[in-house]
């Protein structure tokens, strides 16, 4: 009994030294000391002996027990150790890595490109100006001398929120609010939202416009032209070809519509301009003295001139873009390339 007990202790202490993880020194303590352990079931045959020889084999085998727990403690120090070393190694933080960059948001395409129209007005003298969506009937349509029976004013085409209450079409009453309040020389362009009950492939109920406003001594169609002339070679570069066709609106007369040559085919003719090698890209003309009226303004002393253009149409040229819908579907695929 004394042999096996130190042989036992013997072994374990072995064991215990080659132990390489503290899952395997568990699994030898089990072994060991368990229930049904190795030592547990020595000691089972304690009753066997004879009585003298109880107390010195029962003592023994208590020093071997306490033997094999401290060599069992001393190795789970050591592996303890050596498991915290690697978690630190492994967790510690690498200040040499780049940061987590936050995804940052984009300008919306429309946003973008009215804000480029308005800076280039901007350089030219032109102020921004701004109005309610919300607008009167008489802002919208009767100052701007489209009569009650103006097909404009068709319920087909404008969104009526009662009787003498539109949302705007256009952004031209923003023009005749400041004419309105102010004195000539008037400088403005006023960028803005505008609605049509109008829905389509080419049409959508709300669209993004920009109008400009000149009015002040002097002013003549040349100047019309060579503002005009010099945004759109700011905006599509300055080799493009520009022209004017006569045209009509109610609100200016003599009225054109400027074409500029197609950015896509450079005007030898494609599927974006019809096969014509010209886009139709802004509206204009010289404010009707119909329109002075309503402001107060008189038509013997100032002239002026007026235009307006849609920003969607402008930010499909600008970009390439084939598709309308793009710009309200806000697929993030699409914003993000901007
Ligand atoms: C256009 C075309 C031509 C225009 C006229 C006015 C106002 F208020 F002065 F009479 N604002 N905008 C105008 C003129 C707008 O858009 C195609």
């Amino acid at each position: 009994m004394e042999n096996r007990l130190l042989g036992l202790l013997v072994e374990a202490r072995s064991s215990i030294e080659k132990a390489a993880s503290l899952d395997e020194l568990e699994n030898l303590r089990v072994n060991i000391l368990g229930r049904k352990g190795t030592l547990t079931s020595l000691l089972k045959g304690l009753s066997d002996l004879p009585r003298e020889l109880k107390p010195v084999i029962g003592k023994l085998a208590n020093q071997i027990k306490e033997e094999i727990l401290a060599a069992l403690e001393k190795t789970r120090r050591i592996l303890a150790d050596v498991e915290s070393q690697r978690r630190i190694v492994e967790g510690a933080v690498d200040v040499t890595l780049p940061g987590r960059s936050l995804p940052t948001g984009g300008t919306h395409p429309i946003t973008r490109v009215t804000d480029e129209v308005c800076a280039i007005f901007k350089r030219m003298g032109f102020s921004v100006a701004q109005g309610p969506e919300i607008e009167l009937d008489y802002y919208n349509f009767e100052a701007l001398n489209i009569p009650k029976d103006h097909p404009a004013r068709q319920m087909q085409d404008t969104f009526y929120v009662s009787d003498d209450v539109v949302l705007r079409t256009h952004t031209s009453p923003v023009q005749v609010r400041v004419m309105e309040k102010q004195a000539p020389p008037v400088k403005i362009i006023a960028p803005g939202r505008v609605y049509r009950c109008d829905s389509d492939l080419t049409h959508t109920p709300m669209f993004d416009q920009i109008e400009g406003l000149l009015v002040d001594k002097s002013v003549t169609f040349s100047d019309l032209k060579g503002v005009l002339i010099a945004f759109l070679h700011a905006f599509f570069g300055s080799s493009a070809e520009i022209r004017f066709r006569p045209s009509y609106f109610p609100f200016t007369e003599p009225s054109a519509e400027v074409d500029i040559e197609c950015v896509m085919c450079k005007g030898s003719g494609c599927r974006v301009c019809g096969q014509t090698g010209w886009l139709e890209i802004l509206g204009c003309g010289m404010v009707d003295p119909a329109v002075y009226k309503f402001v107060n303004y008189d038509p013997e002393e100032f002239t002026g001139f007026a235009f307006g253009m849609g920003v969607e149409r402008l930010a499909m040229l600008r970009y390439g873009i084939d598709d309308l819908r793009l710009f309200f579907a806000n697929d993030l695929r699409f914003l993000r390339q901007f």
